[in-house]
C-alpha cells in the first residue's frame, strides 16, 4: 500500500473551478502517528494526510486531531461487524431466502461508521436504499436488520418492508426514491430548529441523486433559513451503471450547493470521515453556521444492487485495485498494527465475536415467518379511534 493511489474527479469544470481541482486521496492508510503516550488510555496525537479535504467556499478541518485506541479498536470492530452483515445478507439473498431488492454497502463503511463516530445520539440521520450499516449505527441491530431482509417478525419493521424500510428514532430510513431523503432531511432538521434543540441532520444521498431538482430545492430552503443540514454526498463513482462523468457535469459534489460551503473528504479514511463529521456538526450545530454539504469520496465493491454484477460497466481490474489498496478496514487494521495498539492477531479475535449472530441467522432462515393475521396490523385502521369520532 506505499504508492498513493489517487483518483481524478474532476472533469470539464469552470475555468475557476478547474484551476483549483486537484486530486484527492482515497487512499485508507495514510494518516501518520504523531505522538503516542506511554499510557494507551490516553490520547494519541495522528495527522491526517494533505489531500484528505478539498473546501468550497470554508476552511479545511484541521489535520492534526486526537484519537484513543479505544475508538479505533471500537471502529475497526464495527466496520467489520458492518462488513460480515452485508455479506451474510449477500449470501441469504443468493440462497433466495431474500427476495425483491437489497442494496449492500460492502466497501463504503468508513462513511456510516464514520458518521456515527462524529455525531451525537440526538442527531438525525436519512439515507438512500443503501441504509443497512446506518440503522445499525444508530440503535437497530444485525438481527433486526437481517430479520426484516428474511421478513421476519424480529425485523426491525416486524418483516413488513424489507431492505430499504428500516428506522430507528433518530435514524429516518431507508428510502428507495431517489433523492427523496434530501428534502426530507432538510424537513427534519426543520423541525430541530423550530424545537430549539442542539442537533443537526445528516441528509445522505448518491452521486446519481445529485443532479436532481428536489435536491437543489433542499439546499435553497435549507441556506435561506439557515437549517442544521449536513448534505451528504457519498460519491461512489457511479449511480447504477454510469459513471459520475457520465452523469454529472461538475463531479465535484461539495461545490453543488451554490451559497452552501462544502468538503470533499477522503471516504476510505475513518479518521478522515469522523474528522469531517465533526467539523459539519459544530459548523452547523455549535456556529449555527446554517447547512454544509459534504462529499465522500468512497466506493462499493458489489454491483448497485443484488441482480447487478457490476462488471458490464467498470473493469474487474478497478474493482481490485480499490479492494486491494483503498479498503478501509484494512487501512484502519494498518493503524492499529503499525501504531502498536493491537496485534493482527488480537484485532482480528475482537471481530470473531459477532461471526455467530448473523451465521445463525443464516442456518434456520425459515421458522417462524410472520403470522398472516399480523400482516395488516399497523398497515390498515381497523377500528375508529374514539377522539377521531
Ligand atoms: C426517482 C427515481 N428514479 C430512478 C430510480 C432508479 N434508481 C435506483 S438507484 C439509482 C441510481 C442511484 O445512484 P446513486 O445515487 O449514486 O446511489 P448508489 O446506488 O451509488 O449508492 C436509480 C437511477 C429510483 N429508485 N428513483
Ligand atoms: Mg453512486
Amino acid at each position: 500500500m506505499a504508492s498513493l493511489a489517487r483518483i481524478r474527479i474532476a472533469r470539464s469544470l469552470p475555468a475557476t473551478l478547474s484551476a483549483r481541482a486537484r486530486l484527492i486521496h482515497t487512499t485508507s492508510d495514510t494518516t501518520q502517528l504523531q505522538e503516542k503516550p506511554a499510557d494507551l488510555s490516553q490520547p494519541i496525537t495522528v495527522k491526517l494526510h494533505e489531500d484528505s479535504f478539498q473546501s468550497y467556499l470554508c476552511e479545511k478541518p484541521e489535520l492534526e486531531l486526537e484519537v484513543t485506541k479505544d475508538e479505533l479498536l471500537t471502529m475497526y470492530k464495527e466496520m467489520q461487524t458492518m462488513r460480515r452483515m452485508e455479506m451474510a445478507a449477500d449470501a441469504l439473498y443468493k440462497a433466495k431466502l431474500i427476495r425483491g431488492f437489497c442494496h449492500l454497502a460492502i466497501g463504503q463503511e468508513a462513511v456510516s461508521v464514520g458518521l456515527e463516530h462524529g455525531i451525537t445520539p440526538n442527531d438525525r440521520v436519512i439515507t438512500a436504499y443503501r441504509c443497512h450499516p446506518f440503522a445499525v449505527m444508530r440503535g437497530g441491530t444485525i438481527k433486526g436488520v437481517i430479520g426484516e431482509l428474511l421478513g421476519r417478525q424480529c425485523g426491525m419493521s416486524h418483516g413488513k418492508g424489507g431492505s430499504m424500510h428500516i428506522f430507528t428514532p433518530t435514524f429516518f430510513g431507508g428510502n428507495g426514491i431517489v433523492g427523496a431523503q434530501v428534502p426530507i432531511g432538510a424537513g427534519v432538521s426543520f423541525a430541530q430548529k423550530y424545537m430549539g434543540e442542539k442537533t443537526c441532520t445528516f441528509a445522505l444521498y448518491g452521486d446519481g441523486a445529485s443532479n436532481q431538482g428536489q435536491v437543489f430545492e433542499a439546499f435553497n430552503m435549507a441556506k435561506l433559513w439557515n437549517l442544521p443540514t449536513i448534505f451528504v454526498c457519498e460519491n461512489n463513482k457511479y449511480g447504477m451503471g454510469t459513471s459520475a462523468a457520465r452523469s454529472s457535469s461538475n463531479t465535484e459534489y461539495f461545490t453543488r450547493g451554490d451559497k452552501i460551503p462544502g468538503l470533499q473528504v477522503n471516504g476510505m479514511d475513518i479518521i478522515a470521515a469522523k474528522q469531517a463529521v465533526q467539523y459539519a456538526r459544530k459548523w452547523a450545530v455549535d456556529e449555527d453556521k446554517g447547512p454544509l454539504l459534504l462529499e465522500f469520496v468512497t466506493y462499493r465493491y458489489g454491483g448497485h444492487s443484488m441482480s447487478d454484477p457490476g462488471t458490464t460497466y467498470r473493469t474487474r481490474e478497478e474493482v481490485q485495485r480499490m479492494r486491494s489498496t483503498q479498503d478501509p478496514i484494512r487501512g484502519l487494521q494498518k493503524y492499529i498494527e503499525e501504531w502498536g495498539l493491537a496485534t493482527e492477531q488480537s484485532s482480528s479475535s475482537s471481530t470473531r465475536t459477532r461471526r455467530p449472530r448473523s451465521t445463525r441467522l443464516s442456518r434456520r432462515p425459515r421458522r417462524r415467518l410472520s403470522p398472516v393475521r399480523r400482516t395488516c396490523g399497523r398497515i390498515f385502521i381497523t377500528r375508529a379511534r374514539s377522539h377521531l369520532s
